[in-house]
């Protein structure tokens, strides 16, 4: 199984949302790649024992410092799968309340935005959640039209309160072959489920 390591590091600079004389706080950057195959991608695990199943790279046991500010850069390579529960296509828990991302239109043009939500649960490819601390992103898929290649960027923040270890996860059915999609990835660490270790 892959390796617990830490992936965040210190960003030098105050938390510009918390910028009040001491109350600005260390924050983390968290770099994590989501593909459709881990056995695959160009960054895979080429000795996986699930190639096909989809993944978050490089790893899903995230250490993060408590009472801080995480901030996630997800890029997102795979299609879309959809949403079984539209409800989980708006961002929730983040700060600001959006996140910002770079993704291709139906042109196979550039953009770029902050946005709450998804225009459509189908161009979910997956999420990325944190139910114990409220925290939801939805991760759009990449466009049919992008180049070959294309990944979306998605950024976001969030804060961390005490310490402890929570669960975070998928919310997209995404085992395909799975009873409802529900198993296979969407129930291995390593793949669409994960850990937070908050210390
Ligand atoms: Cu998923």
């Amino acid at each position: 199984m892959a390796a617990t390591f830490a992936v965040g590091f210190l960003l030098h600079r105050p938390d510009a949302t918390h910028s009040v004389a001491n109350t600005s706080s260390p924050g983390v950057k968290i770099h994590l790649e989501v593909v459709g195959s881990v056995g695959t991608a160009s960054n895979g695990r080429a000795d996986d024992p699930n190639p096909t199943w989809p993944g978050y790279l490089p790893t899903t046991t995230l250490d993060v410092p408590a009472n801080s500010v995480v901030t996630m850069q997800i890029d997102q390579e795979d299609f879309a799968r959809g949403l079984r529960n539209p409800f989980w296509s708006q961002a929730q828990g983040i700060i600001g309340g959006t996140f910002h991302m770079s993704y291709y239109d139906n042109n196979g043009q550039p953009q770029q935005g902050d946005f709450h939500a998804l225009d459509s649960a189908d161009n979910a490819a997956h999420t990325f959640a944190i139910p114990q601390l409220g925290v939801f992103v939805p991760l759009e898929a990449v466009n049919a039209a992008a180049p070959a290649g294309s990944m979306n960027v998605i950024t976001f923040s969030f804060r961390t309160g005490k310490p402890g270890v929570y669960n975070w996860q998928c919310f997209v059915p995404c085992g395909q072959g799975t009873v409802a999609g529900n198993g296979g990835p969407m129930q291995t660490l390593g793949y669409m489920v994960g850990l937070i270790v908050v210390q």
